[in-house]
């Protein structure tokens, strides 16, 4: 079973990897802008984004094709929000992903334009999409705009700025981490089920499940700070800059948060079913994000 997953995650891997290097090698894109976009493009994200737009198309009997424009243009955001995340006026980081961050690595002039020059193109992405009808690419581009921009991710970003060195409740913890982190999980179930043609029931479904996948991503995520993710030993529990931050673990104990975390799991299991698709790979990855070790 998981050898399957892992081989539909390697595929995806592999076929997404060389369409995100190319929307940046084709273009005309003055250095060194070119080469710090493709740095953070390149650095070795697990794609779980657009793996999991493209496995939410073929539950639906859809095509990755048809969806890939919009599953990089997804992944596009994703890397311009690390970057401009790690960089000093923010979490001020020198390593992600193992190796130096984009403005370590170029400066940080060069970082915030790259980041800049990745979320524009995500929109040039989808209203070039060949696949796409004019509506879904409207659909596409509004929605990507709502879950990235100031109601969406960078809303949850300046909540969670805001919310350091306080405790914050749980219900705000939630609320940050729906924005900051579960936006974008969203868009990807949500787009490639509007692009299948999926029904308004199963789209609320889709929808729900991705936001328990969202929350279920973020108690991990915490769960992984006091474990040990490489990017992320030395700043877990006993570093001074993420000490005061509120957490599932802090708020609920470790095992209240690994609770939680299945009790998401659960529901978007059982959402995922009542959404009448062919669920077995969007469940395994469900699995998987629970799961991650990294
Ligand atoms: C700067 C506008 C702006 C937003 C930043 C997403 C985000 C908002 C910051 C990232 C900080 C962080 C560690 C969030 C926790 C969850 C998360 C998004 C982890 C990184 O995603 P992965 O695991 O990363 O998919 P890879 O490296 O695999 O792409």
């Amino acid at each position: 079973m998981e050898t399957k997953l892992n081989e539909y995650i390697q595929k995806n891997q592999t076929y997404l990897n060389q369409a995100l290097e190319d929307a940046i090698e084709d273009k005309d894109i003055p250095e060194p802008l070119k080469s710090s976009m493709l740095y953070s493009i390149k650095a070795g994200g697990k794609r779980i984004r657009p793996i999991l737009m493209i496995a939410t198309i073929e539950a639906f009997g859809g095509d990755k094709n048809v969806i890939l424009p919009a599953a990089l243009a997804l992944e596009f955001v994703h890397t311009y929000s690390l970057i401009h995340d790690d960089l000093p006026a923010m979490d001020d980081d020198d390593l992600r992903r193992g190796m130096p961050t984009n403005h370590i690595e170029y400066d940080e002039a060069t970082a915030i334009l790259a980041g800049d020059g990745l979320l524009t193109q995500s929109f040039e992405l989808i209203t070039n999409a060949e696949h796409l009808t004019t509506d879904q690419k409207l659909f596409a581009v509004k929605r990507l705009s709502e879950a990235a921009g100031s109601r969406g991710m960078v809303a949850g970003q300046i909540l969670d700025m805001q919310a350091e060195n306080t405790q914050v409740e749980l219900d705000e913890l939630k609320q940050i981490h729906h924005l900051k982190t579960g936006q974008l999980l969203i868009y990807a179930m949500e787009i490639a089920a509007y692009v299948a043609g999926a029904t308004e029931e199963q789209l609320d479904k889709i929808t729900a499940c991705a936001e328990e996948l969202g929350l279920l991503f973020q108690i991990q995520d915490d769960i992984l700070d006091i474990y040990g993710d490489e990017d992320k030993i030395g700043k877990a529990v006993g570093s001074d800059e993420e000490n005061d931050k509120s957490t599932y673990p802090k708020l609920l104990g470790i095992d209240g948060a690994i609770k939680e975390k299945e009790e998401k799991k659960a529901r978007a299991n059982k959402l995922l079913n009542e959404a009448s698709i062919d669920q077995t790979m969007l469940a395994e990855l469900i699995q998987y994000l629970s799961n991650r070790d990294q």
